[in-house]
């Protein structure tokens, strides 16, 4: 890996240190370093609100903020930018402190030479893209680029809260491909592996912005529809039901079909409750024929509601 450019939020109170640094960047051939430089915590968080920067280099002794305090705030402010710690003094303990509280690195003041520093900082944003890369591996479908359940689990809180918060309406829903084991029968795994490729699209392509898909299981995936109510809910349900069985499949002659199962999220409910209402309606959906779609209601002890 290697880097061209930086763009640098200089977070430095005092003139002497930040035209030393800015001078340590100028020279440097490593790469070219536009630096920007705050003067106080407020100043960088007003900054970082209007421009991103690769790294940031914050001095933990601000005139508005002190320590650790400057680290959580600019975190909370731009969570993906690394940020290297300028100790004011040697105190290894304030360097460690600074890691635990999120950043990427810490230099003391005593040792700002220009290669530690430059170096320092490179390194710093090579680690924090590859942090990054891991994560969104860690969040995403190996087979199928979709979301994990990993993520649909994090999805899923966090349209709890929203919907808690704001009083907006909240769905999910599962869909299972039909008969997919005879698929496999058919035409080997490795149809049936891109039938669940395709299927993974199909339903992707079809979400709005504000929806998910994520692949659950083999040939299961779970949807979260955000800000839905229930009469919108039955419409989403049949486009994505109709956009499975319209999917051509070179090689297979036959539909490929699949049966949801969907729910109303309750402000009681956690992951696992609404999932599993969901889940009921899909079975119910399985035995009355499948290839269409059934909404469990969130009040018992009423019986499914079959909308297709
Ligand atoms: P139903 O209509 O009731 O959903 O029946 P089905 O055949 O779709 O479901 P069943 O659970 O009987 O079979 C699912 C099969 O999917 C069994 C399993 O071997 C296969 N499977 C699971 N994961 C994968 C995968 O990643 N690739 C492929 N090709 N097959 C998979
Ligand atoms: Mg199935």
């Amino acid at each position: 890996m290697h880097i061209e450019s930086i763009r640098l939020l200089l977070v430095e109170d005092n003139d002497l240190d930040a035209k030393y640094i800015t001078r340590v960047f100028a020279r440097t051939d490593m790469m070219q370093a536009t630096i920007v430089r705050a003067t106080s915590l407020s100043d960088a968080l007003s900054k970082l609100e209007v421009a991103s920067f690769d790294v940031i280099l914050l001095d933990l002794g601000l005139p508005d903020s002190n320590g650790l305090q400057s680290i959580r705030e600019i975190r909370e402010r731009s969570p993906s930018t690394p940020i290297v710690v300028q100790t004011g003094d040697d105190h290894r303990e304030t360097g460690f402190q600074a890691i635990a509280a999120g950043a990427q690195d810490f230099l003391s003041k005593n040792d700002l030479k220009d290669h530690l520093l430059t170096r320092v900082a490179v390194h710093a944003i090579l680690r924090q893209k590859q942090l990054i890369e891991v994560q969104e591996a860690s969040l995403r479908d190996s087979m199928t680029g979709i979301a994990n359940r990993r993520r649909c689990d994090i999805e899923f809180q966090k349209q709890l809260d929203i919907a808690a918060r704001m009083g907006t309406p909240f769905c999910v829903a599962i869909a299972d491909i039909d008969h997919f084991k005879s698929i496999n029968d058919c035409g080997g795994h490795d149809l049936g592996d891109r039938v669940i490729k395709e299927v993974a699209q199909v339903l992707h392509n079809t979400c709005r912005a504000k929806d998910m898909v994520a692949r659950i299981g083999g040939e299961e995936f779970a949807l979260i529809f955000p800000d839905t109510s229930i009469d919108e809910l039955a419409s989403l349900l049949q486009m994505h039901r109709r956009s499975a069985e319209q999917l051509e499949i070179e090689g297979y002659d036959h539909n490929i079909t699949v049966s949801i199962g969907a729910t109303y999220v309750l402000s009681s409910d956690d992951n696992r409750s609404a999932f599993s209402r969901a889940d009921e309606a899909l079975y119910s959906a399985k035995d009355d024929g499948r290839n269409q779609c059934k909404i469990q209601p969130a009040i018992r002890p009423v019986l499914s509601t079959q909308i297709a």
